[in-house]
């Protein structure tokens, strides 16, 4: 970049972002214009949001080459998207957090750079990037449109994809553009497709820039969550940050209402991290034995929930409008529900096809004869046919048991809060915290297993604290911090469990069924959130599930023993493995998680 652009330009590009009069259409058109005259478009084209529109540019897009048709009988109205093999996850070595004051600002799990270097250095990348393309500005609303829990943004991005993913999974156009004009609010994204070149791939994140209502500026990438900025980019990083100076929660939480045979909704929020679970659980169905007594569950939101404090409790919405959701492993068998609603009007990336272009992955029920690799090649068996973090674009209407609370602008109340993830060993299918401030320890302490929704080696143990490590905009340590504050706050705070599905046996097989199984464990997680499972086990970790009043299907008590078999040692192992990770955040770290960190010890110790 040769030398960085003046400090003088760097403040006139950010006035130009934040425009300091209160005109919200004077907003919008200083922001499209200034980013018009840096990248150049041949045009541009304003999302009003209607069905026309998307169907308009879907057309466009499969005339390019660029989206394939799937079979209109078995699929109407839906598509395969291609991208490219060397953009297929989330990036996290490209994601910054960008402040004008120190790394300090971001944390030891975040990359950091100074305001004044990124926007020296991504709009000499933007200069001319959008020439000869079309720059959509896609305004789009997060929450349902009355709710003041809801919050907008514009994207301005010369990607057509991501105008009809963004189309699918929040509420765009005229109705969010309405909206932020009332609130005089809205998180401003900017992204570039440009050529793709990683070395040049930035997802930076200003949450203090644009009057503190954010602004995200992502280049080189055209996949998920780096490249669809309402996601992960504004609805947590953004999001999280505006949280803790606002007094409120954005987690990378599901939501569902657990419906008994009495009819009573118990409202359970769970973080675990990217393809761990978190879209299963929104859509769990209750297994036979279960369903026939009069069990039900209902989604509110399967990826992110917002919390706000309202009379004691944790209000949670859904800021998303639609699923962005892993295919592989998705199937009849293990989620009829996700099945029954990516049927229509869905966009899948990177999945594989059979000869009469219905899409296939691996897990699914049938496997064809004739398959059509994600790369566009003859599947000859060896390796995955689709890419194993493919994914379905759906929107969230056509989901069969979605919420009737899901429009309700003033949130559901949420009763549990669930943290896990993939742990082939150590942590037992359930167990509850002593207290808030042990859950936030709990949910501090996550270390699992990564997976393939993010560059990198799958497999490996990470710390990934309230499966929030990626999307946190700040440091961490005062987001513990801000968990700690929020939940002595509330009158009835969320109960905290720890959850793992993914203990395996010596052979290397899952040992619980999991999928609608877990319902098993939702139900005993609500006889206690009510009070009415009262002889729950005492253990150094909290309290485990008696056997003699745990229902678990048809798993045997063998298998149950062991799946909640409580291992002392092993965890004291692993409270020394963590340590290091708490020790990172240095004295910022809360002291009351620390009193919490050795009184748990010290219960260990003396087993
Ligand atoms: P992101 O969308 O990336 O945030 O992931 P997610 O947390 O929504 O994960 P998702 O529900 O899509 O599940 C990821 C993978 O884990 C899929 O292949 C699932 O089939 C598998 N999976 C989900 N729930 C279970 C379970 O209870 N047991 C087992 N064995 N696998 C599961
Ligand atoms: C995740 O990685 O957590 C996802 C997919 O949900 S993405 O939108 O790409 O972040
Ligand atoms: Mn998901």
């Amino acid at each position: 970049y040769g030398k960085y652009m003046k400090e003088a330009d760097v403040r006139e590009l950010s006035a130009k972002i934040s425009v300091h009069n209160n005109d919200f259409a004077e907003r919008v058109s200083s922001v499209v214009a200034l980013v018009a005259s840096h990248a150049r478009p041949e045009r541009i084209v304003f999302i009003k949001g209607t069905e026309n529109e998307q169907k308009e540019i879907l057309k466009m897009i499969m005339d390019e080459g660029s989206l394939l048709q799937l079979n209109p009988k078995n699929y109407p109205n839906s598509y395969l998207y291609r991208s490219n093999p060397n953009d297929v996850a989330r990036t996290e070595k490209d994601t910054y957090i960008c402040t004008s004051g120190t790394k300090d600002d971001a944390g030891p799990t975040n990359n950091w750079m100074h305001t004044s270097e990124a926007y020296s250095r991504l709009f000499t990348l933007l200069k001319g990037a959008m020439a000869g393309k079309t720059m959509y500005v896609v305004p789009y609303w997060l929450g349902p449109l009355d709710s003041k829990y809801g919050m907008g943004g514009i994207e301005i991005t010369d990607s057509p994809y991501v105008v009809v993913n963004l189309n699918i999974i929040t509420r765009t156009g005229t109705a969010a553009l309405e909206r932020m004009a009332q609130t005089n609010r809205m998180t401003v994204g900017i992204h570039s497709t440009m050529d793709l070149i990683p070395s040049n791939r930035y997802i930076c994140h200003f949450p203090e820039e644009n009057r503190g209502q954010g602004l995200i500026i992502s280049l080189n990438s055209n996949y998920g969550g780096n490249a669809l900025l309402s996601k992960k980019c504004h609805a947590l990083r953004i999001a999280t940050s505006m949280a803790r100076n606002e007094g409120w929660m954005a987690e990378h939480m599901m939501t569902i209402g657990l419906e008994e045979p009495s009819g009573r909704i118990t409202y359970i929020s769970g973080a675990f991290p990217s393809s761990s679970g978190k879209t299963n659980l929104s859509m769990i169905e209750p297994p036979e034995e279960l369903a026939s007594a009069g069990w039900k569950s209902w989604l509110i939101s399967d990826d992110i929930t917002w919390m706000h404090p309202n009379k004691g409790r944790l209000m949670g919405i859904n800021p998303e409008y639609g699923f962005f959701g892993v295919a592989p492993h998705t199937s009849y068998k293990t989620n009829p529900n996700a099945m029954n609603s990516i049927k229509k009007n869905t966009i899948f990336t990177n999945v594989a096809v059979d000869d009469e272009m219905n899409p296939y992955w691996e897990g699914m029920d049938t496997k064809p004869e004739k398959i059509t690799d994600w790369l566009g090649k003859p599947y000859t068996g060896e390796g995955n046919a689709a890419h194993p973090n493919s994914r379905f674009t759906s929107p969230i209407k056509q989901y069969p048991h979605l919420s009737k609370e899901y429009e309700n602008g003033n949130g559901v109340p949420v009763s549990a809060f669930l943290y896990g993830g993939r742990r082939g060993d150590l942590v037992p299918l359930v167990y509850e915290a002593y207290s808030w401030e042990e859950g936030v320890l709990i949910g501090a302490m996550q270390r699992v297993e990564t997976t393939a929704a993010a560059e990198g080696k799958v497999g490996v143990l990470r710390n990934d604290p309230m499966a929030n490590r990626p999307f946190v905009g700040y440091n961490m340590a005062d987001y513990f911090q801000h968990h700690l504050d929020m939940g002595r706050k509330l009158t009835h705070p969320p109960r905290i469990f720890n959850v793992n599905w993914f203990r395996k046996d010596g052979e290397g097989k899952f040992m619980w069924p999991g999928y609608g199984y877990n319902t098993y464990v939702l139900k005993w997680i609500s006889g206690r959130v009510h009070g009415e499972i009262k002889d729950a086990v005492k253990t150094p970790i909290g309290f485990v599930p008696n056997l003699e009043n745990f229902d678990s299907g048809k798993v045997s008590r063998n298998v149950m023993k062991e799946l909640l078999h409580v291992d002392s040692r092993g965890y004291l192992e692993e409270m020394k493995a963590t340590k290091p990770f708490l020790e990172s955040f240095g004295e910022r770290f809360p002291d009351d998680l620390w009193k919490a960190y050795y009184s748990m010890k010290e219960r260990l110790e003396k087993e």
